[in-house]
Order: structure tokens, then C-alpha cells, then sequence
């Protein structure tokens, strides 16, 4: 009986002792650029500050070294693919400027391998949201031109180990006809991966669009090719949209270093907008707007997504439009893309709990056909003349060498906006967008018309009705004008009336906004002078036409 006790005491001491090793071993300090860092899906919680890290590589520890555990889970993911030989194939030669063909340093992601573990970057009151577990799955899409492999392999990896795989119903690569058509063979070898190869180049508009088309999930899930996806990215996107198909939202965007590719969190309080040239900026989210943000995890409207990742209902998008086709290679995409979404009924959102890392580069590291600027501006041109309506003319003043290039017809664009029915361009200014200022504050207008004329100046002091010349910043200078109250400006000079009784005549003068007879408000359609109250008129039986009196000269 005595040998029984002892023997049973023992067990217990062991067992007490193992189960301490174990909570000691699952509570070590984990970093977040080092390999070693993760044994399961459960090890590293607690981590540093509430951050866990995201289980990149399943591994053990073992006298203080990381050993890679050859799982068969981990051999599931890629199937048949045989990574390291992919990786191999391609390695940069020694003294290879590493930055020349991708615009990062191709040495350091290539050391990084195919997959890693990445720091979990959300607020931690993310980790304890739940989902629906009836989420309906999504199709990845990622086009790409030229990218490295080790890049574009790690985005697929990272998809694939840290969404749950009900909810990847396949990743469809668009090959962009890169150099090397084998890529896109050999990626397919992965389960999940559809790989379909552009004949020509077609730019990452047509290409998405092409992936879109042969998607079989009702989700689409837009990523670069250059990504890495953190832990439960892909569950908050999922659950807003599918609680309204007409959102289309977007993770935190954090940073991966283009030199040493460390993993960097990006600020949570950040949105995104654009100044008058349709230059993509992040920008602070509004001080009223944080103030009434009592809880972190909460969704960030914003005025326009960066571009390149983000979720959308797929019937929505074919709603919607999809792409502009017309815009070629790159850039412009998402304004036309958000002002629609935004105009046409639905909004688009920051989702705080969803990370994906992407790697930011200074410049392009592939060939535009037709020139890096005039490629922008085709595309933009074609936002701004699609979707901007009167305030085209901000985006013209901004960006003047875009008057004038080439951008191809609208006529499809205009008449899909006619179909759906969407909302003007004053309407995103006052509802979603009243940060951006418009230059000259109360400048409402820039042609004065009556009928189907507008008013110009001839000479120095001379008025008249002509026909309306040009849009935009294209308007001959003669016909522009500026409302600026009280007066009506072109440039130093204003309109002023040259007595306070009908049919006296209107003229140019020197601006003074302390002069009576130049004061001016708008009355409805029609401008109003201020002493006298008459309107701006060119039709009074009292003055010639070319000769202005008052009442009723529109402004447009
Ligand atoms: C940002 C977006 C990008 C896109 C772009 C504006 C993010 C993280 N990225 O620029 O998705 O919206 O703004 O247009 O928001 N590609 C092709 N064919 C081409 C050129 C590019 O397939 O001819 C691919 C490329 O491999 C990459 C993606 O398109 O996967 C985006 O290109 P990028 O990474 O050069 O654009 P980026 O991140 O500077
Ligand atoms: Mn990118």
C-alpha cells in the first residue's frame, strides 16, 4: 500500500511539474520580426501590450533553436507545389542591385521565405469580437505584373494559413502577362489557386475585372501581390458586408518595410481622401468624428479607399459598374470607384479589426505603354469627367497639363450613371467629403449664363452675351468668373452697377468689396445686387444687349 501511495505521489509531483513547464513555455516573451516566435495556433497569447503573434510557421522548440515542424496540415496547404524549388528558381545573382527590379529590397523578402509570423497589430478588444459562423465565402483576387515570388507566394500562404478555410472559396491570380509565363503554372499546383494569364497587357483594372468575371463566390476580396494578411482579417469584412451588401470596406492597411520588410503597424485614426489633383492621401479622421468614437473597434467611414484591397459584394460590383475598362495599367481607379459607390447608393468603410500588411514602394518597378503621366491622367481625367460635375473645374486649376490629353469616350460611363441613378457630385462634397475645401471659398461658379449664353468681358470695360466656350479650366478667360461675395470677380476686376435704378448699365471695375454699387448675392438662380436689389439681366426692353441690366443672369 505504501509503494502504491508513493508511486501515485510521484505521478502527481510529475504531472504538476509538466503542466508548470508547459504554462511556463506558453507565456515566454514572444518578438515579432523573429522566426521563433510561435509553437501552435494557441502559443503567444498574452504576448507584448495584448498584442499576440500571428502563428506564421508551425514550429517547436528545442534547445533554444526554432526547428520548422514538417506538419501535414502545413504539407495540405500547398499540396502538390513544391515551394522551395519555386523559391530557388528564381534567386537574385550576387551583386544584383536587389531594389532594381521590384523597387524593394528583393534580397531581404527572399530571405524571409515563404511565410512568417507577423505581429498581431489590432486594438486588442478586436481578439474577444465574435462572427457569424454562417459567413458565406469569398473569391481572393490578386492580379499581378512581374512580381517577385517570394512576395506573391507569401500573400497566398498568409491566405491560406490565417483565414479560416471555409471562408476561401478559391484565389484567382490574374497574370498581367509577366515576363515569365511560369508563375502562373506553376501557382496553380496550389489547392484553391486558379491562375489565368492576360495575352497582353491590360493594366490592373481590366485584370481585376477579368478575375471578377469568373469568380463563384457572392464575396470578392481584392488584395496586391505583395501582401500579408494578419489574424482574423477577413471575418470582420465578411460580417459587414454581408449584413449590407451595399458596403464596401477595407482593412487597416499596415506597413511592410520595402528595405528590411519588418512588419509595422499603421495609425488607426486614419482615412482616406485627395486633394483637387486626384492625388491619393491618409489623413486624420475628423476631430468631431474621433471625439464621438467611444469604441476602437468600430467601423471609419471614409471618403475613398486606397485602391487595392478591399471586400465587395460580387453582385454589387456588377451593379455598380465594376471598373472603368477604359482606364489603362494603373491608377485613378478607386476615385471612380468610390465616388460611385458613394453616389450610387452604397458607402465605404475602414474596418479597425482587420489588418493586412502590403509593401509600399516609392516608385513604379514596371513599364507604363504609354507614359507613368499620361496614363494618370487619362484615367483621372475620365473620373473627374465622369463623376465631378461642376467641380471637374477644381481638378482642371489643380492639375492644368491634364487639358486637353486624350481620354476616350465616356459615353458608357455617363450613360451607366443616367441608369443608376446616382446622386451629383455637390451631394459627396456636403454628405461625405465637407473636409475638402474648395479653392476660393465661396467661388460657386465659373460661367454667368443666361439662355444658352454666357456673359463676357470684351476689352476693358465692355460686357456682353456670347455663346459659352470650353468646360472647365479649358473656358477662355474672358468667360470665367468668380463668385466670391460680395463681389463678382475676373481677376482684379469686378462688376459694378453704374446707377441703383433698372436697366443702369453694368461694368467693370477695379475690385473694392467696400463699394456699394459692387455688391452682389446670390438669389436662387439669379444674382442679386445687394443696395438696389435688382437681379443681373441682359433682357430689359432699357439697355442694348450687350449692354447689362438687371435681373436674371444664372450663375452655372
Ligand atoms: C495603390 C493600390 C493599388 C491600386 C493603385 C491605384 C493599395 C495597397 N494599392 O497602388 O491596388 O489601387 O493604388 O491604381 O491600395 N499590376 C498589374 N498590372 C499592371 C500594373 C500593376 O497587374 O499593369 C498589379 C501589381 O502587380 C499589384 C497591383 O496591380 O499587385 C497594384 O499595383 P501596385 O502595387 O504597383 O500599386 P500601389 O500599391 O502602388
Ligand atoms: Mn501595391
Amino acid at each position: 500500500r505504501r509503494i502504491r501511495a508513493n508511486a501515485i505521489a510521484i505521478l502527481t509531483v510529475a504531472w504538476i511539474l509538466g503542466t508548470f513547464y508547459y504554462l511556463w513555455q506558453d507565456n515566454k516573451p514572444q518578438t515579432s520580426s523573429s522566426p521563433s516566435s510561435s509553437a501552435s495556433q494557441t502559443r503567444g497569447r498574452g504576448g507584448h501590450g495584448g498584442q499576440k503573434v500571428v502563428p506564421g510557421r508551425l514550429e517547436i522548440h528545442r534547445d533554444d533553436r526554432t526547428i520548422p515542424l514538417i506538419v501535414s496540415e502545413r504539407g495540405c496547404l500547398l499540396g502538390g507545389f513544391d515551394e522551395k524549388a519555386y523559391l530557388a528558381a528564381k534567386q537574385l545573382k550576387p551583386g544584383d542591385d536587389p531594389y532594381r527590379e521590384h523597387a524593394f529590397n528583393l534580397q531581404e523578402s527572399d530571405r524571409l521565405g515563404s511565410e512568417r509570423a507577423i505581429r498581431d497589430t489590432r486594438h486588442y478588444r478586436c481578439a474577444s469580437l465574435n462572427y457569424d459562423t454562417d459567413l458565406p465565402s469569398t473569391s481572393i483576387i490578386i492580379t499581378f505584373h512581374n512580381e517577385a515570388r517570394s512576395t506573391l507566394l507569401r500573400t497566398i500562404k498568409s491566405v491560406l494559413m490565417r483565414s479560416p478555410p471555409s471562408l476561401i472559396q478559391e484565389i484567382i491570380l490574374i497574370d498581367d502577362f509577366s515576363s515569365d509565363s511560369e508563375d502562373c503554372q506553376l501557382l496553380s499546383q496550389i489547392p484553391k489557386v486558379r491562375c489565368l494569364r492576360n495575352g497582353r497587357r491590360e493594366g490592373l483594372i481590366r485584370s481585376r475585372v477579368r478575375g471578377a468575371s469568373t469568380a463563384s463566390a457572392s464575396i470578392l476580396t481584392f488584395l496586391d501581390s505583395h501582401c500579408e494578411v494578419n489574424a482574423d482579417w477577413l471575418q470582420p469584412m465578411i460580417q459587414r458586408v454581408k449584413e449590407d451588401h451595399t458596403r464596401v470596406v477595407s482593412p487597416i492597411i499596415d506597413v511592410i518595410s520595402l528595405d528590411n520588410f519588418a512588419y509595422l503597424a499603421a495609425s488607426a485614426d486614419l482615412r482616406g481622401g485627395f486633394d483637387w489633383s486626384l492625388h491619393f492621401k491618409w489623413e486624420q479622421i475628423p476631430i468631431e468624428q474621433k471625439m464621438a468614437r467611444s469604441d476602437p473597434t468600430q467601423a471609419i467611414r471614409t471618403p475613398v479607399i486606397a485602391g487595392g484591397i478591399f471586400v465587395m459584394d460580387k453582385s454589387w460590383f456588377n451593379h455598380l459598374g465594376q471598373y472603368d475598362t477604359h482606364m489603362d495599367i494603373w491608377g485613378g481607379e478607386n476615385f471612380e470607384l468610390s465616388f460611385r459607390v458613394w453616389m450610387c447608393g452604397g458607402s465605404l468603410e475602414i474596418l479597425p479589426c482587420s489588418r493586412v500588411g502590403h509593401v509600399f514602394r516609392k516608385r513604379h518597378p514596371y513599364d507604363f505603354p504609354e507614359g507613368n503621366a499620361l496614363t494618370y491622367i487619362k484615367n483621372t481625367r475620365r473620373a473627374a469627367e465622369v463623376w465631378m460635375d461642376e467641380y471637374k473645374q477644381y481638378y482642371y486649376s489643380a492639375r492644368p497639363s491634364a487639358q486637353g490629353k486624350a481620354f476616350g469616350s465616356i459615353a458608357d460611363r455617363l450613360t451607366l450613371r443616367r441608369k443608376l441613378n446616382c446622386k451629383p457630385f455637390r451631394w459627396y462634397m456636403e454628405n461625405v467629403y465637407p473636409e475638402l475645401r474648395v479653392p476660393e471659398q465661396e467661388a460657386v461658379s465659373s460661367v454667368l449664363r443666361q439662355g444658352g449664353l454666357c456673359l463676357e468681358t470684351r476689352g476693358t470695360d465692355t460686357l456682353g452675351l456670347a455663346e459659352c466656350r470650353g468646360i472647365g479650366a479649358i473656358r477662355p478667360q474672358s468667360q470665367r468668373w468668380e463668385l466670391i461675395e460680395p463681389l463678382i470677380r475676373q481677376q482684379d476686376f469686378c462688376l459694378a452697377i453704374s446707377a441703383f435704378t433698372a436697366g443702369s448699365k453694368v461694368k467693370m471695375e477695379s475690385c473694392n468689396a467696400k463699394e456699394p454699387r459692387q455688391k452682389w448675392k446670390p438669389k436662387g438662380p439669379a444674382l442679386q445686387h445687394m443696395v438696389s436689389g435688382l437681379c443681373l439681366d441682359s433682357q430689359t426692353p432699357m439697355g442694348p444687349l450687350d449692354c447689362l441690366s438687371a435681373c436674371i443672369l444664372q450663375s452655372v
